[in-house]
């Protein structure tokens, strides 16, 4: 069974966007409107540009599903090709899409430039566009699908920017709410005062010819513990979800749990305490839990039962109306950057696109321990490895003898 894994293919004004998923199990059911409602979201949040105006996003499956009816595609077994056509396709006209000889400080712009040895700095915007980000959604809304047999739910927002951010505490037993407080906000923030004070620094933004970034975070309910492995430090959970969202456009900084906030407690202060509650053994705990959760879910870059918390930082979008100081790639003169459509704020659009990466990267580590040609294989191997985690041997023996009887006997 190969690794679930996805890439993506497409450039902002080409003819469509692609995401090509491998691995998934077959039996999956995928709930189109939800994929689709995702991609919207995606397009939304205030702050965003004229692009959004002309764009509907929505996925067509090229291969690996059958019976797409009734709003629900089947999976079966074969690679996933999703596409999302870009009604703005116009890379092959060079009137409307003329060179662009002055990079824009923090884009891709110049890096690029030299790296392709070519002074159109469009060769490399098209692809480093984060209208890409749209694929990516794509595939982490199929993933998402995935988790939901399992019963495993994220909930991604903006925590904030500049002066404001919210201190309000994510937890499983109030989802709905907090999803019906964030989907009622123009930036995706559930808590209205600090999601008025975004809207105002976005709108000042605006006026001054500026832009502005902020913090999105994204919870994960519902992993048992084990998903990830310390063996290997590229296959570490907590590495993959800081590469995941580090590769996110425009993201500067990732941070697990307390993140960057450990470098100044003592270690007792940090680390949270194992407790065993017998009423939670059937829970996908097993019955482990902790009063606190500053590791964010991961610990030896495995998961530990307790919600995964990840974080992420923003940077202000590169495409300043007013322009920055920077340099005609062909005259080599002193200019100010060039001015292509963008957003002021895309960072609610952001908070969507680090739930679906983030997303991924759990089912990932998902199907790498449970893994199945089929759902019913998938689902036969998760409940009998949370079968043998609840039945970890009382009588001194290391692991769990072979066989239903023996485990029942443990
Ligand atoms: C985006 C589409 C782009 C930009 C933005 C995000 O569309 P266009 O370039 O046609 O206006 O609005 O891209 C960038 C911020 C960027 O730096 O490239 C989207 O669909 O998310």
């Amino acid at each position: 069974m190969p690794a679930l894994t996805y890439q993506t293919a497409g450039e902002s004004h080409g003819p469509a966007i692609i995401a090509l998923v491998n691995g998934l199990p077959a039996g999956l059911e995928l709930d189109v409107e939800f994929i689709n409602s995702e991609l919207q979201r995606r397009q939304g949040g205030y702050g965003r540009g004229a692009r959004q105006k002309i764009e509907q996003d929505s996925v067509t499956f090229l291969s690996g599903v059958r019976s797409v009816s009734g709003g629900v595609a089947r999976t079966i077994g074969s690679p996933l090709a999703m596409q999302i056509v870009n009604r703005d396709s116009r890379l092959d006209d060079p009137a409307k899409t003329p060179p662009v000889h002055r990079p824009r400080p923090g884009h891709a712009d110049f890096a690029g430039a030299m790296k392709w040895l070519t002074n159109d700095c469009r060769e490399t915007l098209e692809r480093a566009s984060a209208r890409e980000t749209a694929a990516r959604v794509a595939a982490g809304a199929v993933a998402r699908c995935l988790l939901g047999e399992f019963d495993i739910e994220t909930f991604g927002f903006v925590r904030g920017m500049m002066d404001c951010a919210t201190n309000v505490v994510i937890e499983d037993d109030h989802l709905d709410a907090l999803l019906r407080t964030r989907d009622a906000s123009d930036v995706y923030c559930p808590d209205e005062a600090v999601s008025e004070c975004i809207i105002r620094h976005i709108h000042a933004a605006k006026m001054d010819k500026d832009t502005v970034g902020g913090l999105c975070e994204v919870h994960v309910f519902g992993c048992p513990p084990g998903m990830g492995t310390c063996a290997n430090w590229d296959e570490r959970l907590d590495a993959r979800l800081a590469g995941a969202v580090m590769g996110i456009q425009a993201f500067k900084a990732v941070e697990i749990g307390l993140g960057k906030d450990c470098a100044f407690r003592r270690g007792s202060a940090v680390h949270d305490p194992i407790m065993y509650d017998e009423a939670l053994r059937e829970t996908v705990s097993v019955g482990f839990t902790r009063p606190s959760n500053n590791a964010g879910g991961i610990e030896g870059g495995m998961t530990n039962g307790m919600p995964i918390v990840v974080r992420g930082t923003m940077k202000p979008i590169s495409t300043l109306l007013r322009g920055m100081p920077s340099v005609d790639l062909i005259s080599r003169k002193p200019e100010h950057s060039a001015y292509e459509r963008s957003d002021v704020c895309a960072l609610p659009a952001a908070s969507v696109v680090m739930e679906n990466v983030v997303a991924f990267e759990i089912a990932r580590a998902f199907v790498d321990k449970f893994a199945g040609d089929s759902m019913h294989q998938v689902q036969a191997n998760y409940e009998a490895y949370l079968e043998m985690a609840r039945n970890l041997p009382l009588d001194g023996s290391v692991r769990p003898a072979g066989g239903e009887q023996d485990q029942s006997e443990a």
